[in-house]
């Protein structure tokens, strides 16, 4: 080891005090709290800075090697913070040793070295090709994207059984049950139909829709979240499930005061969001 390796490894800090660390448990903690996350339910994932992570951890030991079963050539060199298979959202904060891993994505492309936790022999989570290909998908259109995030939360899961599964549709219903949604989340929301969770396909299919926007439907599965921290893309999420929790509390219930797409149209213009006009009636 040279005179700079062996400075490094002497200052090199522990990480479970990291800040991204900490924001992450908080988030996995508040996901699980809210009803989103029930036993191994969701997933998340975050792009970490590798020169952040180098004052926690020697990037050039490796723990282990785990196949990912795909190619993620523009992922080459990317550390990731992720949630293992298996795991419960309720132990992460306790437990994160175990229940979280940070891999990089090898040379190959195709394979994730572990360089931290996972600490019983367990993996990253089963729908890293979703978590990994909307990260490509992400990255190709924002630069500063480092969020991945998917959960079950009841009332948009609730939602999809009772309410067409059309992106335009689903969007303006819920751009119409809280006048925050259109300025949160201006593009939309893509929906995706009933698929096999943990595929490469699933993950394709994701991917493909997360060029146009940060949340995806899982038809009655669930949603995906993607956003630039971990508190936008909770945001994203918690607004999203909000909406539709209204909608489901004043389904079947006649309709007296609606926003109008009007109204809509006004909330985009006045705060300057670049709103998909297609999914407004005017
Ligand atoms: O990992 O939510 O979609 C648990 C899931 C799978
Ligand atoms: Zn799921």
């Amino acid at each position: 080891m040279g005179f700079k390796e062996s400075m490094k490894s002497l200052t090199r800090k522990n990480i479970l005090t990291a800040p991204f660390m900490k924001e992450f448990c908080a988030t996995a903690s508040n996901m699980y709290r809210l009803g989103w996350d029930e036993r191994n339910g969701g997933n998340i994932s975050l792009l970490l800075d590798n020169t952040e992570l180098e004052e926690y951890l020697d990037l050039n030991h490796v723990e282990r090697t785990i196949p990912t079963g795909f190619k993620a050539d523009a992922l080459i060199g990317k550390c990731f913070l992720i949630t293992g298979t298996g795991k419960y959202f309720k132990n992460v904060e306790k437990d994160p040793e175990n229940n979280l891993g940070v891999i990089r994505i090898a040379q190959d492309g195709e394979t994730a070295e572990l360089l931290w936790g996972y600490s019983d022999g367990g993996k990253f989570t089963s729908e890293l090709p979703a978590h990994l290909m909307s990260h490509m998908a992400r990255l190709s259109v924002d630069p500063d994207n480092r969020v991945v995030m998917h959960c079950h939360p009841t009332y948009t899961l609730a939602m999809n059984f009772v309410h067409e599964l059309d992106e335009k549709k689903f969007t303006h219903t819920l751009w119409e049950m809280c006048t925050e949604c259109i300025v949160v989340f201006p593009e939309g929301v893509g929906v995706l139909p009933w698929m096999l969770c943990g595929t490469n396909s699933i993950g394709e299919a994701t991917a493909a829709k997360m060029k146009e926007f940060r949340l995806v439907v899982w038809g009655m599965h669930g949603i995906y979240g993607a956003g630039k921290t971990l508190d936008e893309t909770f945001g994203l999420i918690e607004t999203v499930e909000k909406a539709a929790q209204i909608y489901i509390l004043t389904m079947g219930k006649p309709r007296i005061n609606t926003i109008k797409d009007e109204e809509l149209a006004q909330l985009a213009e006045f705060f300057k969001v670049n709103c998909r006009k297609d999914f407004l009636n005017l």
